[in-house]
């Protein structure tokens, strides 16, 4: 339990603490939680992307000290749906934590559409299928503290549960309309056994709020992007001529991110969703919460 003397911060998964008492964990064994160690990373969700509104402000830590996310996502059933991975990958970047895209399901439908979207980023992917063993995956969680995102359904207490044989997570049934039932209902981390790693499961996020990322640092999650950004103009806000609203004033020049998509450097699908994070960032469109459908 927690001391009085922590006073009203709160412990997180993941957190380093001191404790004191019994610590023997046998049966009614009472030990309390002193101190909270510095964290070396925070992973946060909002509530919404909106940091106007109160839900937008209302963040959440989803676990302390993490150094890998690992994005869980389904092929299919659910399927895919990039604009949650994007918004995962601006998070990851902007808590300095490592992604992993993890793809499951790889016997219900093909990778290639997908990794297609991220051909032009540096993101490390593997394949999961239920029938082979997950040698990829158990070699790039060795030693580290990973923790499992997705929405529900995508299989992340599977995996939990054979990489880690008796950890006993409950597995739940994806619904006719392809959205999983929120089976797990809280955070757990476990040691990866004959390994030195941890492995957080988590329950199915609905959509991840961006709201507590820096709109400057909304761009981070776009790396293949950055580069392109030194030909914008001035103050530019990277909407492109097409999104500007005609309020917002004389434009000087084109933005960098348009001059790329014209000459191919980039894949335009992945610039409109850079936009589209921005635009619902500052709450001029709420269309796209990366939210299943
Ligand atoms: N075909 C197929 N089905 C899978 C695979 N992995 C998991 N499933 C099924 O997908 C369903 C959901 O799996 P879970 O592990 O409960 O998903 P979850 O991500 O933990 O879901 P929440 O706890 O609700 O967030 C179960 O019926 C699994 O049997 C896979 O590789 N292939
Ligand atoms: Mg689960
Ligand atoms: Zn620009």
């Amino acid at each position: 339990m927690r001391a009085r003397e922590l006073g009203r911060r709160g412990v997180v998964v993941g957190d380093r603490v001191h404790v004191v008492g019994d610590v023997s964990g046998d049966e009614g064994a009472l030990a309390r939680i002193v101190r909270i160690e510095d964290r070396t990373s925070v992973l946060r969700r909002s509530a919404d992307d909106d940091d106007t509104t109160v839900e937008g402000r209302q963040e959440r830590v989803i676990v302390a000290n993490a150094d890998q996310l690992v994005i869980v996502c389904a092929l299919a059933d659910p399927p895919p749906r990039t604009g949650f991975i994007d918004r995962c990958l601006v998070a990851a970047y902007d808590a300095d934590i490592e992604p992993l895209l993890c793809l499951t399901k790889a016997d219900l439908a093909k990778p290639d559409d997908l990794l297609d979207y991220y051909a032009e980023l540096d993101l490390p992917h593997v394949l999961c299928w239920p029938d082979r063993p997950l040698e990829t995956l158990q070699a790039a969680l060795a030693g580290r503290w990973s923790v499992l995102i997705g929405h529900s359904g995508v299989g992340k207490s599977t995996l939990v549960n054979r990489l880690v044989p008796d950890a006993a997570r409950a597995v739940g049934e994806v619904s006719a309309i392809g959205k999983g039932r929120h089976t797990s209902t809280s955070a757990v981390a476990l040691r990866l056994p004959g390994q030195d790693g941890w492995i957080v499961d988590t329950p199915g996020v609905r959509s991840f709020g961006i709201a507590h990322v820096d709109p400057d640092n909304v761009l981070h999650g776009f790396p293949e992007l950055v580069d392109a950004t030194a030909n914008c103009p001035p103050n530019c806000d990277h909407l492109g001529t097409a999104a500007r609203p005609e309020q917002a004033g004389p434009v000087s020049g084109e933005c960098g991110l348009d001059l790329l998509v014209a000459a191919g450097g980039a894949d335009p699908r992945r610039v409109a969703s850079f936009r589209r994070l921005l635009a619902s960032r500052s709450g001029t469109a709420a269309d796209d919460r990366g939210e299943e459908a």
